[in-house]
């Protein structure tokens, strides 16, 4: 890449900046070479009940063992809320903005105290205690961060549900860590639309036996059905409880919370994160990626519901102390200024958002954004996906106006937070690079056979070393953590995705590698959306790949293949975007279905997915070696018959 798209740091980056590029190179240094000296003094940003003597004890051979702080005891919700009360009572915790733009509140520090000891008596007057699996399946209001910092507070492990997931989706869940307890709303509000949440939730536990409770937060007042003993409202027997719970006394290694995600193959995997070294990955990447300040106003518009509305809308900022918006809408509403509406409103400082919006608010005319102050913005970021350097110029020049710095972050729900990404008072930027990495990571580039490759090179991204904030374990399922993740290399975590690594040691992440597409910054296994077709009586064989999307980065095309004798139509093509959206949510719903007399396959019966992909795509000009077909013919009958085009 051309000097010409260089960003250096500007100089207002480098005003009370908390690393510049020296301390960065001496800070990474320390970690990669003296890592329990490094771990200790970045673990004196939690408090601990009782300190840890040892530091670090992982090993990415043999059984796969990750422990940090080990004999060390905190509390998340403690270091969330109680700590800041001597000094910091009265400031704002948590900026809500509602769906309408006229709903907006401020809660204090000793308001979420209150509220989250209030929710965690609730809990614990049902039965919880530490241990349990809790499964919250929420709006984004104020309740759903009081929810899971309740579950935080009595050991409780949370399993939060994406809103936007069916009930059949939520059912998994719930069955796959046990959970007993639910804690829902009656109804959601995305764009003035109602998201019938309770009435998913007991559509789901028909199939749930064992869940004895669900606690029901009153968001709109819509109806809904009732099962007296199991069902509570929540604001009635808030009513019933002191607002005072003293937290629990949690291991290092104590599980704080399970989140599910997609993979290449099976059911979506229960992710586990513990506790000590998780908020101290947590504390620590949000003040130095977003070179936090306290007073700053810090806005994340992901959901609760995916990994980065965990580590970067409530475990990170609340164990800095910062205040952190949460928002309950979406970008588009009432209309495609939104987001800038809200940062001029509440004089945002920090905005991290998707990929995916920016490119989605950019067709839509740069008057949306500049018809709004965004004076109060000092830095941008983006995380979920691949940035194009067109979108990344557009967030720079139209919404930072040139003068606020991007971090592109790099990581996963396993990483439990940001891996790869600039520092803004470190980096010069490169649009669409993640650039360096955090301090403790060390990725690597290797080969096919696991070589490690030097230099500008490309290669599958993996990280040699273990980090705190890394997950311990698949819930339930340690084998299945070790083959995911470490048996493709030996030794070595394999993150799945695909990278390259320029002149300057710059990291660029290209995409997945494995049969994982990432939607909208969702993150999806073509297995599930193939598994929900094949649930039609119909269906006999589908295949799903990626193609790449203008807006969503990926879109989803289905290959269909019938059974003998049954007949393609309109009406079945509909049928079956009803039965993805029925099986898994709106997320997964196809943008294509072509219907297939046969899906190409090698002698052996294995589906050749490079030549779907090529054909997505419609670039069936180059579909490189198709010797191994059994029979070359259905080829072509696909190509004649592509959706794309
Ligand atoms: C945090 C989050 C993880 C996958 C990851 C990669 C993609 C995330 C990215 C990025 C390029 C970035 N990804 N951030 N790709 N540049 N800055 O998104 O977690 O939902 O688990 O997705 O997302 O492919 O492997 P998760």
């Amino acid at each position: 890449m051309s000097e010409h798209f260089v960003f250096p740091v500007p100089a207002s980056a480098l005003e009370g900046t908390h690393c510049t590029k020296e301390q960065y190179d001496a800070l990474y240094e320390q970690s990669i070479n003296d890592p329990d000296g490094f771990w200790k003094d970045q673990a004196g940003r939690i408090d601990w009940m009782k300190p840890f003597t040892k530091v670090k004890n992982a090993s990415f051979s043999g059984d796969i063992s990750i422990k940090w702080f080990e004999d060390g005891t905190l509390n998340a919700s403690a270091n969330c809320i109680d700590r800041h009360l001597p000094e910091r009572a009265n400031d704002t915790a948590i900026i809500w903005e509602g769906d309408d733009p006229a709903d907006s509140k401020h809660i204090t520090f000793s308001e979420l105290y209150e509220q989250v000891c209030q929710f965690a008596n609730v809990l614990k007057k049902r039965g919880a205690k530490k241990g349990d699996r809790i499964t919250i399946y929420m709006p984004m209001i104020p309740e759903a961060v009081y929810a899971m910092l309740a579950c935080a507070r009595i050991g409780a492990v949370h399993s939060v549900v994406f809103g936007g997931f069916s009930p059949d989706a939520l059912a998994g869940r719930i069955q796959d860590c046990q959970s007993t307890f639910v804690i829902t709303a009656d109804e959601g509000l995305r764009g003035a639309k109602k998201v019938p949440l309770k009435a998913n939730v007991d559509t789901a536990l028909e199939q749930c036996p064992d869940v004895s409770s669900v606690v029901v937060v009153r968001r709109t007042g819509g109806e809904v059905a009732w099962s007296e003993g199991r069902d509570v409202w929540y604001h009635e027997a808030a009513a019933t409880v002191p607002a005072e719970c003293p937290p629990e006394e949690m291991s290092a290694e104590d599980p704080l919370f399970i989140l599910y995600t997609s993979g290449s193959t099976g059911k979506p995997k229960g992710v586990l994160h513990t506790t000590g070294g998780y908020m101290v990955w947590a504390a620590m990447t949000h003040e130095y990626v977003f070179d936090y300040k306290q007073g700053d106003i810090y806005w994340c518009t992901a959901d609760v519901g995916w990994v980065t509305g965990h580590t970067y809308i409530v475990y990170g900022p609340l164990a800095n102390g910062a205040t952190t918006l949460v928002f309950e809408g979406i970008p588009t509403y009432p209309d495609a200024g939104r987001f800038w509406q809200v940062c001029e409103k509440h004089k945002v400082n920090i905005f991290y958002t998707a990929p995916t919006a920016i490119r989605a608010l950019e067709r839509l005319g740069d008057e949306f954004v500049t018809k709004h102050d965004r004076s109060s913005i000092r830095l941008l970021g983006t995380v979920g996906e691949p940035i194009n350097p067109e979108a990344w110029l557009w967030y720079h020049k139209v919404v930072g106006e040139e003068r606020c710095p991007i971090v592109d972050t790099w990581w996963q729900t396993e990483t439990g937070g940001v891996m790869i990404s600039p520092l803004p008072g470190a980096t010069d930027l490169k649009p669409g690079s993640a650039t360096n990495p955090m301090f403790g990571v060390k990725p690597a580039l290797v080969d096919q056979d696991g070589n490690i490759l030097e230099g500008a090179t490309s290669g599958n991204l993996v990280i040699t070393d273990s980090w705190p904030g890394q997950m311990r374990s698949v819930f339930g399922d340690h084998d299945r953590f070790k083959q995911t993740y470490f048996s493709t290399y030996k030794g070595m975590y394999f993150t799945g995705d695909g990278c390259r690594r320029d002149e300057d040691g710059y990291y660029w992440i290209t995409g997945r590698v494995d049969d994982v597409i990432n939607v909208s910054g969702h993150r999806m296994g073509t297995a599930e959306v193939e598994s929900a077709l094949v649930e039609h009586d119909l269906v006999a064989e589908a295949a799903v790949v990626g193609f790449p999307h203008d807006i969503k980065g990926q879109g989803i095309y289905a290959y269909v293949t019938l059974f003998e004798g049954a007949e393609s139509s309109e009406e079945l093509r509909k049928e079956l975007v009803a039965l993805v959206r029925q099986e898994i949510g709106p997320i997964a719903t196809p943008d294509f279905i072509q219907f297939a007399p046969a899906l190409p396959k090698t002698r052996s019966g294995k589906i050749m997915r490079r030549i779907l992909r090529k054909i997505a795509e419609n670039e069936f000009g180059n579909l490189g070696d198709t010797s191994t077909l059994a029979d070359p013919g259905v080829v072509d009958d696909l190509i004649e018959n592509r959706q794309n085009k």
